[in-house]
């Protein structure tokens, strides 16, 4: 029982005891007739309501106060009311002693139960029992059991206005809208327990009266009760795909609208977590939008979005995609057999599943899927794994072979990037001998320890063993015979102490895989046979150029050089004899001769066991001094129209003409010449422009720098050695400039043209001279012509002696044609300005050389006596 309502008890008893006093002066005027109780307040029946507190006070209207004993009340089941007990629990009902020798019935609360009959009661002087009794009737007051003044229908549907009310007795209810009364039509129903409103709109929002009145009672009560109508939530924006990029922050947008405005909350759902709660998460639970801070692959899910108000909930499911960038985390390296399936595997994880290919370590050209066109051993195998973000690719190799063997790089790659690993497929096979399929035999003599090396190929490595003669050399235990090694490389020591250890030995290679077998041949070598044939090529003074066919070889055993001695063929002591060796395919120049001597010659071929035997004995003179061979200039034609090569300078305006050193023919050169002249080829014909030639001299070089040359412009160039015996016949290269910024007009239509028209000036003139001289010849016998007439009647001889003059030149050629000018010289020709000294022998008549050689020598050819060419001068 609460404080208050002890307050209140305690102010009514004082109440009472004042009104009881007052009325105790009445009472006792009227005292003095039979004793009695009298019960306040006075009513035989009394209607209270449920809940209240209440006090009854029964008071003894005695004569004497003193003879009253045992004063009781009882209750309505007849049951003596107990007083109050010590401490602070009140009981819902007790009596307690008042002023006056009343006895108060107090309630603290009235229940409907406690209705009913009440007794005071108590005896008089021992002899008379005194009783009285009250009535009470409780009643319940109107109270709202269910009537809450806020009231949310929900848009669309029919909804109850809730207003539930107790009373006792029935109360009738009847509604107001906005003051208005409502009667039941097709809108509102009233209900006992609420007013049902059909359809709710949004038009029903508004303050609602409910009005509850008890006609017995009088009481009268009304709620008020604010409506508002609610909308559901209806998600407006949700994608049903998103995408995400692992270690990158992410947003998304779930938008609703409801009213009030929905709360959006997100749902993780393999693990029915609302991520709101979640590290690096956030949702703002009025815009919806939901941020990862940092995204990883564990958010790739599916997530519900959930709009929830007062008036209802949706939800709404969109898929994350997490980009993953490829790992690959599984490639082992694979071991096969060949002539086996081998299978290589590669696992990778990555979002979206990324596509798994294969290549070999070094190329660039990826295996496709499925049987490749070009090897259609090798297969790829895909397989993807979306949900979880895994794929495996398998390269499969069936009826594998060696060359199969090797690094494979595995490549996985998806949207976001590639990862590639290396692994290693290893191709195991038997032993191997092809590679040894080509050696030569081994070869030992003089009893040298010869080694027999035999290698197997094969994985695993294989292990050899030896046989002679069908026996395994292990169990022989011949000192001679020793092996090195057991694989897969075994040396066998042969010491060869006689002769039936050159002989075929076999090796044998034997791993899991099979087992093969090498004969290998111990050989006993031998020096070289005679040479075949050594024959002069090419003659100068000094310098002998021989052609050398060897002696047959046996395979492994090559010729390592060929000696010659020789010495002049009046020294009959060979010990004395000069030698030089030359390794196999050089030039077999011997040098460094006397001009117009005999030598004899011997030659020997030597190989790794010693030199053989001295042949092809030969004799062979030198022919006398001359002036030097042809200088060969060291430039490679790049046009060659037709007869002339051209050699194409990279500059415009200067040209390095280089040279070999020529044979001397017995003097040393002391000199080159060389002349340079621009010109045209015009009809196939060369033209020179002889006024713009230049001649030069250099010594001690073999080359020479010309400058100030004409761009896009044909040079003929002529190089000539001098010795003290004279000059050598001249080389002759054409070469042209290549066209430059300073391109001097040379062109051939301009020189064409200007000759031309200098020439038909020219020839006008002369020809009106000739006629002018003719008349003068013809009427006055004067004149050029007239001269010549008189002339023309001496010796030839005169006319020769002047042509030679005008030649100025030593010209041992036959008279000079009548001709204007010989032909122009071809590369390499017999020159026209060479000046030919007496002493030139290369070009008198074979027959006219007081020598003793049987062979001879033109300068360009090595004739036999029967005139069959030999050998050609390489200077050509
Ligand atoms: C989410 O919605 C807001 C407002 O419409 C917009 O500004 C924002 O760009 C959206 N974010 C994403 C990730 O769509
Ligand atoms: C695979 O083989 C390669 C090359 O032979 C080697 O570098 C690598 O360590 C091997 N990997 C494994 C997992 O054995
Ligand atoms: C035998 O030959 C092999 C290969 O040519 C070589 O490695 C090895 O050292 C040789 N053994 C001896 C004893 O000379
Ligand atoms: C196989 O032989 C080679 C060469 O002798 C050697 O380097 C390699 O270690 C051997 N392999 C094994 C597995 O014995
Ligand atoms: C020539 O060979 C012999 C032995 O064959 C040698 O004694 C001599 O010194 C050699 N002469 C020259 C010049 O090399
Ligand atoms: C219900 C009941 O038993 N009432 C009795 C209580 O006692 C009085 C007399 O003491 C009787 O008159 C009632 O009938």
């Amino acid at each position: 029982m609460g404080q208050l309502q002890r307050q209140r008890v305690a102010r009514l008893a004082t109440l009472l005891y004042v009104m009881l006093c007052s009325c105790l002066t009445i009472d006792l005027c009227s005292a003095q007739q039979e004793p009695r109780l009298q019960i306040y307040p006075t009513q035989e029946v009394q209607r209270k309501p449920v809940g209240k507190s209440l006090i009854l006070t029964c008071r003894p209207n005695v004569p004497d106060q003193a003879l009253v004993t045992d004063l009781q009340w009882k209750d309505n089941m007849n049951n003596t009311i107990l007083p109050k007990p010590t401490g602070r629990n009140h009981p819902p009902m007790y009596t307690e002693t008042l002023p006056g020798e009343s006895l108060g019935l107090m309630i603290t609360a009235l229940t409907s139960e406690m209705g009913g009959k009440y007794y005071c009661t108590a005896s008089y002087a021992n002899t008379e029992i005194l009783q009285t009794s009250v009535t009470i009737k409780t009643y319940v007051a109107i109270t709202w059991t269910n009537a809450p003044e806020n009231q949310f229908p929900i848009l669309g549907s029919d909804y109850v206005v809730k207003c539930e009310v107790k009373a006792d007795p029935n109360p009738t209810i009847d509604w107001l809208r906005n003051g208005d009364p409502i009667r039941t039509d097709a809108k509102y129903v009233v209900q006992t327990h609420g007013l049902l409103i059909r359809n709710v709109a949004e038009t029903d929002d508004g303050i609602y009266t409910c009005r509850a009145a008890v006609i017995e009672t009088g009481e009268l009560l009304e709620r008020t009760i604010r409506v508002e109508v609610y909308i559901a939530p209806v998600i407006t924006h949700l994608p049903a795909q998103l995408e995400a990029v692992e270690g990158k922050p992410f947003a998304a947008n779930c938008t609703a609208i409801g009213k009030p405005v929905p709360e959006i909350s997100w749902i993780k759902q393999s693990v029915q977590l609302n991520v709101a709660t979640a590290d690096r998460f956030t949702v703002n639970a009025q815009t919806g939008l939901m941020t990862i801070s940092s995204v990883t692959q564990e958010d790739y899910d599916t997530y519900t979005c959930i709009a929830r108000n007062g008036a209802g909930v949706v939800d709404q499911k969109t898929k994350l995609n997490v980009l993953v960038r490829p790992s690959i985390y599984e490639l082992y390296n694979v071991t096969g057999v060949s002539g086996k399936e081998i299978a290589i595997t590669c696992r990778s994880k990555g979002r979206p599943a990324p596509a798994i290919s294969f290549r070999r370590w070094g190329t660039e050209q990826q295996y496709t899927p499925g049987i490749q066109m070009d090897d259609e051993r090798i297969t790829l195998e895909q397989y993807f794994d979306d949900e979880r973000g895994e794929s495996t690719g398998t390269l499969r190799i069936a009826r594998s072979q060696r060359a199969d063997d090797g690094l494979y790089q595995c490549i996985a790659s998806n949207k976001g990037d590639t990862a590639y690993k290396t692994g290693h497929i290893a191709v195991e096979f038997p032993p191997d001998f092809s590679h040894m399929k080509e050696l030569p035999p081994v070869f030992s003599w003089e009893q040298r320890i010869a080694n027999l090396s035999c290698l197997a190929m094969g994985i695993p490595n294989a292990t050899i063993e030896w046989r002679w003669n069908g026996r395994n050399i292990k169990d022989m235990y011949d000192t001679n015979l020793k092996i090195e090694g057991t694989g897969p490389r075994s040396d066998l020591i042969v010491h060869p102490v006689t002769r039936q250890y050159y002989s075929a030995y076999k090796c044998i290679a034997t791993n899991i895989h099979g087992t093969a077998e090498h004969d290998m041949q111990l050989k006993e070598a031998r020096v070289p046979d005679f040479v075949a044939a050594a024959v002069p090529r090419q003659l100068t003074a000094t310098t002998i150029t021989f052609d050398i066919r060897g002696p047959p070889t046996e395979l492994g055993l090559p010729i390592l050089a060929y000696s010659v001695q020789y010495k002049e063929v009046n020294n009959p002591d060979w010990s004395t004899a000069l030698n030089r060796s030359w390794s196999p395919d050089s030039p077999y120049i011997v040098e460094g001769l006397r001009p117009q001597t005999m030598y004899s010659f011997r030659f020997a071929a030597r190989n790794q066991v010693g030199l053989g035997n001295w042949g092809v004995n030969q004799q062979q003179s030198t022919p006398r001094r001359s002036a030097p061979e042809e200088p060969k200039p060291l430039h490679r034609p790049e046009q060659n129209d037709k007869e002339e090569p051209v050699v194409v300078s990279p500059y415009s305006d200067h040209f390095e003409l280089r040279w070999g050193v020529p044979a001397d023919n017995g003097e040393p050169i002391d000199r080159y010449q060389i002349k340079y002249c621009p010109g045209v080829k015009m009809a196939g014909t060369w033209h020179e422009l002889e006024d713009r030639c230049n001649t030069v001299e250099v010594v001690e070089t073999t080359s020479y720098q010309m400058t100030d040359l004409s761009g896009n412009t044909y040079y003929r160039i002529e190089l000539k050695a001098h010795n003290a015996i004279g000059y050598s016949s001249p080389a002759s290269i054409i070469m042209k400039t290549t066209r430059g910024n300073d391109v001097i007009q040379v062109a051939e239509r301009q020189v064409l043209s200007s000759a031309a028209i200098v020439g038909i000036a020219v020839g006008g003139v002369l020809l009106l001279l000739f006629i002018v001289d003719l008349l003068c010849c013809i009427t006055v016998h004067m004149g050029v012509m007239a001269a010549m007439c008189r002339k023309a009647k001496r010796s030839p001889s005169e006319i020769d002696d002047e042509a030679k003059l005008g030649s100025g030149q030593l010209v041992k050629e036959p008279p000079p044609s009548p001709l204007p000018l010989p032909p122009p010289v071809k590369l390499g020709g017999s020159p026209v300005t060479s000046p030919l000294d007496e002493k030139e022998p290369l070009r008198t008549p074979t027959g006219s050389l007081k020598q003793n050689s049987t062979i001879e020598f033109d300068g360009r050819f090595v004739h036999s006596r029967s005139g069959e060419i030999i050998g050609k001068n390489s200077a050509v």
